[in-house]
């Protein structure tokens, strides 16, 4: 089936261009992903093959919490190492924030002349529970172009750094202190989602409360919260009561770090380095377990199954005469919208 929607030798020739990894395919491609083009699912049915090789890394935390200065260095870090890396961050479509857009592109200046850095926002984000969202797609096309290490800046608000779990092998999740007795009501998703706590802003008074005040957390967490694999060994799904249960995609063993930064100095980024080097053999270690692997799979897997899913009921809806017939039904209480939408997704294996 692989291949089904390219056959022409100009795509042959595109193919080529993106697993060389040729800047201007690479926008291309990417533009393609963020406008939902069809060609951009028929590429990455072919690209597919070539991916799992590149150490995706998630930045999530508060806005201005310090994620892009943050990232800069990484950035530099692994160029340092003689990697290629590719920056993907997703902005919020907050007007309130959106002015992070400039302050990125300023950044991005210093690298604007490596070929072997590339960075990219998107002003999108996914809104209707992350079913647009496409930054999966975006990792996995950077993925196969043979970027070694992909850096995915979210702001960590809603969904989105669930999202950023699923996809990265590391998550780092930006703090800053003073946030006091606010960081007890953190939502327990983002103290689950962090691999490695980056306090920044630690030239800032608190930084040491904060970073107490998470270390009692974790402990906390662990004393009472049994863990899936817990779970799983009393033949329990990790949550009851769903029909399809959300997989733990971390590994097990792994204790979050807490690193003090000053990002703004280049402070505490040897320690966060060394956190992130930690937590990629951990997470190494744990990819020779299959069920790990294919519980990351299985999400990896439901949540295109998803978008598909939309993207194809929203489709027939797009045919105006579709939801006519629909809304008039309603009026005329001749049928429900219950019954309506039903009758709408049965017609979808029509189509
Ligand atoms: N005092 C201090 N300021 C910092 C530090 N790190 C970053 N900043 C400043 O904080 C502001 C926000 O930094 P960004 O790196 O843009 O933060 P961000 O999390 O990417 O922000 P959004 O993308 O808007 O969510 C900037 O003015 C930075 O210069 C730090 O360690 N100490
Ligand atoms: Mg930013």
């Amino acid at each position: 089936m692989q291949g089904e929607d390219l056959q022409t030798p100009m795509d042959e020739v595109f193919v080529k261009q993106l697993l060389d990894r040729k800047t201007r395919a690479c926008a291309r491609m990417l533009r393609w992903i963020d406008d939902g083009l069809p060609e951009a699912r028929g590429l990455l049915k072919r690209l597919y093959v070539h991916t799992g090789r590149a150490r995706v890394i998630g930045v999530t935390g508060n806005p201005g919490a310090g994620k892009s200065t943050l990232t800069d260095h990484l950035i530099r870090r692994h160029r340092e190492m003689g990697l290629s890396v590719a920056v993907v961050a997703i902005d919020p479509s907050s007007p309130f924030t959106g002015g992070a857009i400039l302050g990125d592109r300023i950044r991005m200046q210093d690298h604007a002349t490596d070929e072997d850095v590339f960075i990219r926002s998107f002003a999108t984000r996914g809104n209707l529970g992350g079913l647009t969202n496409t930054t999966t797609d975006v990792v996995h096309a950077l993925d196969a172009m043979g970027w070694d290490v992909i850096l995915v800046e979210t702001v960590g608000v809603g969904q989105d750094e669930v999202d950023v779990q699923r996809l990265a092998q590391t998550t780092l999740v930006v703090m800053t202190p003073g946030m006091g007795d606010e960081i007890q009501a953190i939502k327990a998703g983002i103290l689950e989602i962090a691999d490695v706590f980056v306090v920044n802003k630690a030239d800032r008074e608190g930084s040491d409360r904060t970073v107490r005040e998470l270390e009692q957390m974790l402990d906390l967490g662990r004393g009472t919260k049994p863990t899936a694999a817990e779970l799983r060994h009393h033949g329990m799904p990790s949550r009851p009561g769903t029909a399809v249960e959300q997989k733990r995609v971390a590994p097990e063993s792994w204790t979050p770090h807490i690193v003090k930064t000053v990002a703004l100095r280049g402070e505490g980024i040897d320690e966060l380095m060394e956190s992130i080097a930690a937590h990629g053999e951990e997470y190494k270690k744990a990819c020779q377990d299959k069920v790990f692997v294919n519980n990351r799979l299985r999400e990896e897997f439901l949540e295109i199954y998803r978008r598909t899913l939309y993207a194809r009921g929203w489709s027939y809806l797009m045919h105006e005469e579709h939801l006519r017939q629909i809304v008039d039904s309603m009026r005329e209480k001749s049928s429900d919208p219950y019954s309506l939408a039903e009758q709408a997704v049965t017609a979808l294996g029509n189509t």
